[in-house]
């Protein structure tokens, strides 16, 4: 069972993926994401930035996501989305699968493959979501604990499982993903 701080942020992160906010999770949506963070860096449609990501956000997140779709309507509900959170962190390797997802969007805001992460990266991996620039800082600002400015695969991992994990909603864990809203 999942408690209602859970029930919470997994249907935030839906509105945060949703990027058309259609109130269904299509590979549009990834397609979207792929097309705002090319405005974002203002790169050619060609550029291996935009090409990458195109593989990370529709070939891999896209890909990983459509398991969720229940009814196989091609769309993912927000209730299908709960239900297959709901599966994942009752599963025995629930610990695995949610590092491996977090090791997948590591990926996505280090696009340019450091190993670690700045504001900057941040911001135009979760621009393309159509993420508030505050609500991204304020995340950011909390995943960063001791303010280095950079964020490691390490401490990105702990607190993407404690946003699943955790029953509170104002806990550190909570701002990992921005709030789709103001
Ligand atoms: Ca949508
Ligand atoms: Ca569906």
């Amino acid at each position: 069972m999942l408690n209602h701080a859970q029930v919470v942020k997994i249907r935030r992160l839906f509105l945060l993926y949703d990027s058309d906010r259609d109130g269904r999770l299509t590979r549009g949506d990834y397609e979207l994401a792929v097309a705002r963070f090319q405005a974002h860096i203002g790169a050619a449609d060609t550029s291996p930035r935009v090409l990458r990501m195109r593989e990370l956000l529709v070939g891999r997140c896209w890909a990983a996501n459509a398991v969720m779709d229940g009814d196989g309507d091609g769309m993912i509900s927000v209730d299908e989305f709960v239900t297959a959170h709901e599966r994942l962190l009752a599963a025995v390797d629930a610990e695995q699968q949610l590092r491996d997802r977090a090791a997948v969007l590591f990926e996505v805001i280090d696009e340019a493959g450091r190993g670690e992460m700045s504001l900057a990266d941040y911001l135009a991996a979760f621009s393309a979501w159509g993420a508030p620039e505050e609500s991204v800082r304020r995340s950011f600002r909390v995943i960063d604990s001791d303010g280095s400015g950079r964020v490691t695969r390490d401490e990105f991992e702990e607190h993407s499982i404690a946003y699943f994990r955790t029953d509170d909603l104002n806990g550190p864990g909570a701002a990992f993903f921005p709030h789709p809203s103001p």
